[in-house]
C-alpha cells in the first residue's frame, strides 16, 4: 500500500512548520514510516551545507532536509525573499515551481515504497503567492501542471489579526498586511470542497488533534499515485 500524500497549506504564521512537525513526530510515535517536505523550506532549519551532509549520514534526519531552500534553486529563492536579490516576478514564480519539481521523483518514490509524505506548503501556495502579486492566476497554474496530486489538503485558517500577533512579520518580503489580504483571496479560489479546514485560531493541542483527527480518517491507500494536480 502506497503512502499519504499530506499537504498542509495556509497563511504566513498559521503555524503550519509546527504542526507538520508534531504531526511528523506523532506518526513516528506510531511507527509509521513518513517524512517531511518543505518548499521552498526554512531559513532557521538548515544549518550550514557541510553540517547538514554531516547529519544526513549520521542521523536518520529526513532527506528532505537536503531539497528544500539549499538546493540550487532553493538558495536563490531563500536570496529573493530575505530580499538580498531582486528577480522578476514570472522568474521567482518558476522557480518555486521548479524547486518542486526537483522532488517529485524522490517524493513518488517514497510513497511508492509506503512511507506518507507531510508537506509544508504546496503548489497551492505558489499560485496564490504570485496571483496576489498581480500575475495572472491561469498562467501561474501552468508550471504546476503534472505534479502529484495529494490525498489530502489541510488549510491552517487564522485571521491576519491572530497571525500578525504571533510575534509580528519579519523582513522577508512578502510579510505585509496588504499583500497577506491578497493572498487569502487567492485561496479562496484555488480551495474546494475536498479541502480539511483547520481552526489554526485554537491552542498547538488542539490544532494537533484535529490534524491527527483528519490523518486517521484517510482511507488506506490501494489507488496508484496520480501525477494530475490541476
Ligand atoms: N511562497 C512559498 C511562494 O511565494 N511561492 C511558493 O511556491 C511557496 C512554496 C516562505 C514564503 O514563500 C512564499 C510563501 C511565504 O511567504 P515559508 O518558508 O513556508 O514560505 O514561510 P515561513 O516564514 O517559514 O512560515 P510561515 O510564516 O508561513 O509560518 P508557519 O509555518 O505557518 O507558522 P509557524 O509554525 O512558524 O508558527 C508561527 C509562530 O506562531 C506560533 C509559533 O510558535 C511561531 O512563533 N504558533 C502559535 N501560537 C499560538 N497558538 C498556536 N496554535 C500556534 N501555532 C504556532
Ligand atoms: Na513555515
Amino acid at each position: 500500500m502506497r503512502g499519504h500524500l499530506i499537504v498542509i497549506e495556509g497563511c504566513d504564521r498559521s503555524g503550519k512548520s509546527t504542526q507538520c512537525e508534531r504531526l511528523l513526530q506523532r506518526l513516528q510515535q506510531e511507527n509509521k514510516p513518513v517524512q517531511l517536505f518543505k518548499f521552498p523550506g526554512k531559513p532557521s532549519s538548515y544549518p550550514t551545507s557541510l553540517d547538514k551532509l554531516v547529519d544526513a549520514i549520521v542521523s536518520p534526519l529526513p532527506l528532505c532536509l537536503l531539497i528544500d531552500r539549499t538546493t540550487q534553486t532553493g538558495k536563490m529563492i531563500d536570496s529573493y525573499l530575505k530580499q538580498s536579490t531582486q528577480m522578476d516576478d514570472r522568474a521567482i514564480h518558476l522557480l518555486f515551481s521548479a524547486n518542486r519539481w526537483e522532488a517529485m521523483e524522490h517524493m513518488k518514490n517514497l510513497l511508492e515504497e509506503g512511507t506518507t509524505l507531510i508537506v509544508d506548503r504546496y503548489a497551492f501556495s505558489g499560485v496564490c503567492f504570485s496571483a496576489a502579486k498581480g500575475l495572472d492566476f491561469e498562467w501561474c497554474r501552468q508550471p504546476d501542471i503534472g505534479l502529484l496530486s495529494p490525498d489530502v489538503v489541510m488549510f491552517l485558517d487564522l485571521s491576519l489579526d491572530e497571525a500578525e500577533k504571533r510575534g509580528g512579520f519579519g523582513e522577508e518580503r512578502y510579510e505585509k498586511r496588504d499583500l497577506q489580504q491578497r493572498v487569502r483571496q487567492e485561496f479562496n479560489k484555488v480551495m474546494d470542497q475536498s479541502w480539511k479546514m483547520i481552526d489554526a485560531s485554537k491552542t498547538m493541542d488542539q490544532v494537533h488533534d484535529d490534524m491527527v483527527a483528519v490523518v486517521n480518517a484517510l482511507p488506506p491507500n490501494r489507488a496508484p499515485l496520480k501525477s494530475d494536480l490541476w
